[in-house]
């Protein structure tokens, strides 16, 4: 709620709602009595508003936005009545002021800002514009550029930033409550008029349509498929061209349309979600309430190749002294070339004012082909390339070298972790660390815990993630662990379109129009096609060690297409050689262009094995990729593999190009209805009744077998199945 107090002529409302003063409605509500007891005292010249625990506010509470309740209109109301006020109010920004928080900062007269503090309006990441009037004030405080950006981009900015734009009066570096009652003080008596914002006119540009026709083209190339940003601009744009009363309205018409789209619901659900992913548990009982993750002051890298430089680069830039080992002295010269250079690039976007990355002193980045320089380090990632022969190795040699706390970690996408720590004589300690490629841009951190593996080594990985600024995902450990294992019937699907009379430009588009960055086909050109053909050389489904006389198109019975083999035995790798499902301008180009060679070699391979082509639509390559990868997700919940479906929407959105937009693969499937999915399933495993990732999971049965549950209920189904169902 809010807490009154009086600092003899200034009342002091405190906004207090822990952890970080959302403002829900009782909190309005008592700010409301609030500023009506100080109007009501004589002996009150001016107020001042601040946030307990040193936050101002993080906003509208983003779970009351689905309740039939929440306190909308008045939120903007009030700010409205603290603009109103006769006697002057002063914001005292510690913390943050987010969403509503700002807006409310906003309707005061005066802001003062702790240096630390961080400002934005970024209801757009939410779906959603900043609807208590935060369209219309800010591009009149601080002009429409800046304003803009901003409520398009939502965001956050320094106090430093906000001091330069005008959007707060004063920064200050000590008690920032002190400095706004001193503030308070000082204008007590002071004409209001000039600091209501709703009274002032938005300050004008040279050619302000020239601007907003550019801008908005801007905006919309951003957006990728989000209706929020466009419509943030209509608000802003709406405050250039009406008169502030009638700005407001159309913010609010805008406002109600976003807020009940299926893309603010998605976008809120995305925000809870990952904040639900940080409270992992596993089916042992191990959970992040009970575990207490060690200190990693220092860290250790092996082998220098792409991941192995990212990973490094992203160590150094969280402020952890790294050691990184290659195997020879020729790997390591061209490892360390690499890794300067993008220490240099990202040294070159960080922020002025911010800590400087100290790469060059040899405490803070060793490099070495010595072993023994590990000995003291408090966590190892192994980066080498997928084999399981070199991992154990290097596992066996690290248990004899590491001092007996150090975690040791695993890069791997897909292999056993159980296998690797077997090698080890504490496989308590072992872990895998699944980064993303890029490793130092990508968010994602899927964390696999072995059958061995301890909560404190758990809840380690986890803590180093934060540290990294990812998001870890806790996951259980089986082939491919949860990204990759749901992404094989997807990547499975588009392929065996291809055999029946697609091509990969169509798959490509139909999945890219959905929302995905890049679709299977560039995707895979872009990671290179001999990752997947050594695995299933390894696994025995190509190459040699195919047994004579199995069939072209099947493997155990099962439907297999040769199609991505043929590829690589032509020398197509994708954009590495210039040619994979597309053909580009040169080796290493990034142009794709369909290939007439690749679409020939799909008639010849139709011919020689008797398929005949077929159009195959948008909505069956679009439910045949997808759903079966989503099949794959309730089957990986059945296994315990993944505490929620929350974890796995976090993945898809923050590993695999995702549209945030559409909250993640299970919550797509809540929205499009679980009865739905099933049927589909149903129907295409009927027509592929070879192809297992379209048979329906056990899991997604039940769940359609009560209608569609709302996506919080799932996991209880799983776990009282015999009494619910
Ligand atoms: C808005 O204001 C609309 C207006 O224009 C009005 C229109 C009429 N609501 O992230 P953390 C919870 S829209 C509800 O782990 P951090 C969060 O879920 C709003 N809950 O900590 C978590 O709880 P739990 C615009 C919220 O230190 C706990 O607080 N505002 C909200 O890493 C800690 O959060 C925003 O978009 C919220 N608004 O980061 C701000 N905010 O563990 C969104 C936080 O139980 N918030 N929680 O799940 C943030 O960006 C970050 O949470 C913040 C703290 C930077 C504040």
């Amino acid at each position: 709620m809010a807490q009154y107090a009086r600092s003899p002529a200034v009342a002091v409302i405190r906004l207090r709602n822990p952890p970080v003063n959302t403002l829900s409605f009782a909190v309005l509500q008592a700010l409301e009595d609030g500023l009506e007891k100080a109007d009501a005292d004589p002996s009150v010249k001016a107020v001042m508003i601040c946030g307990e625990n040193g936050k101002f506010s993080a906003g509208a509470d983003i779970r009351g936005f689905s309740s039939p309740n929440r306190p909308v209109k008045s939120l903007a109301a009030l700010v409205s009545l603290i603009e109103s006020s006769k006697k002057p109010v002063v914001a005292a920004i510690e913390g943050i002021a987010l969403g509503g928080g700002l807006e409310v900062a906003l309707g005061c007269h005066y802001r003062v800002a702790h240096v630390k503090a961080r400002m934005g309006l970024p209801e757009v990441t939410l779906g959603l514009l900043p609807g208590a009037e935060g369209t219309q004030r800010l591009p009149r405080l601080i002009g429409v550029p800046a304003a803009l950006d901003m409520i398009t981009t939502g965001k956050h900015i320094p106090a430093t930033e906000a001091l330069k734009l005008g959007l707060v009066d004063e920064v200050v570096e000590e008690n920032t409550v002190e400095a706004a009652i001193r503030l308070a003080n000082k204008v007590i008596g002071q004409p209001l008029g000039p600091r209501r914002l709703s009274l002032k006119p938005v300050p004008k540009l040279p050619d302000m349509e020239a601007f907003l026709s550019q801008a908005r083209v801007r905006v919309k190339k951003q957006a990728q498929g989000c209706l929020a940003p466009e419509l943030c601009f209509q608000a802003v744009r709406a405050a250039t061209q009406m008169p502030f009363a009638d700005g407001v309205r159309r913010e609010r018409e805008l406002f109600m349309v976003l807020l009940s789209s299926g893309q603010a619901r998605a976008l809120q659900y995305a925000f809870l979600a990952e904040r639900a992913a940080q409270k992992w548990t596993t089916p042992g009982g191990a959970s992040w309430s009970s575990a207490t993750p060690q200190p990693v002051r220092s860290a250790a890298v092996i082998g220098l190749g792409t991941m192995g430089r990212g990973i490094v680069t992203s160590l150094v830039k969280a402020n952890i002294p790294v050691v990184a080992l290659e195997q020879d002295l020729e790997y390591l010269n061209t490892g360390r070339k690499a890794v300067m250079l993008l220490l240099e690039r990202e040294a070159m976007k960080m922020e002025v004012g911010a800590q400087t990355l100290d790469f060059h002193n040899p405490a803070r980045l060793q490099f070495t082909v010595d072993f023994d320089s590990l000995r003291d380090v408090d966590l190892v990632i192994e980066a080498v390339f997928e084999n399981m022969a070199l991992k154990k190795e290097i596992f066996h040699k690290l248990s004899r070298i590491c001092k007996p706390g150090a975690l040791l970690c695993t890069n791997t996408s897909a292999l056993n972790i159980d296998e690797i720590a077997s090698a080890t004589s504490r496989p308590q300690q072992v872990i895998g660390t699944h980064f993303f490629s890029p490793a130092h841009v990508m968010r994602l951190l899927e964390i696999i815990y072995g059958r061995h593996t301890s909560p404190t080594a758990i809840a380690t990985a986890v803590q180093l993630a934060k540290a990294l600024k990812k998001v870890g995902v806790v996951v259980g450990n089986c082939f491919g662990f949860v990204g990759n294992r749901m992404m094989f019937p997807y990547v499975q699907q588009a392929v065996f379109l291809l055999e029946e009379g697609s091509r990969p430009e169509a798959v490509d588009r139909v999945l890219e129009d959905f929302g995905f960055k890049i679709g299977p086909f560039r995707m895979s050109d872009l990671a290179g096609l001999d990752v997947g053909w050594r695995s299933r050389q390894g696994q025995g489904l190509t190459g040699p060690s195919v047994p004579a006389g199995t069939p072209a198109r099947q493997r155990q019975g099962q439907r297999y297409s040769p199609l991505p083999d043929l590829l690589c035995e032509s020398g197509r790798f994708g954009q590495k050689t210039g040619k994979g499902w597309y053909q580009y301008e040169k080796a290493g180009g990034r142009t794709a262009t369909p290939d007439p060679w690749l679409h020939s070699l799909l008639a010849q391979y139709r011919d020689t094995h008797g398929i005949e082509p077929r159009f195959i639509d948008q909505e069956e390559i679009l439910e045949r990729c997808l759903f079966s990868l989503i099949n794959e997700g309730f089957a990986i919940l059945a296994e315990g593999i993944a505490s929620g479906p929350e974890h796995l929407d976090v993945i898809y959105i923050n590993g695999y190009g995702w549209p945030k937009h559409k909250g993640g693969p299970m919550f797509y499937a809540s929205t499009v209805g679980l009865p739905r999915v099933l049927a589909k399933l149903h129907k295409y495993s009927e027509a592929h009744p070879d192809v297992p990732g379209l048979q329906p999971s056990a899991f997604l049965k039940k769940l359609a077998a009560v209608g569609n549950p709302p996506i919080k209920e799932w996991m209880s189904y799983l776990s009282q199945q015999s009494s619910r169902l």
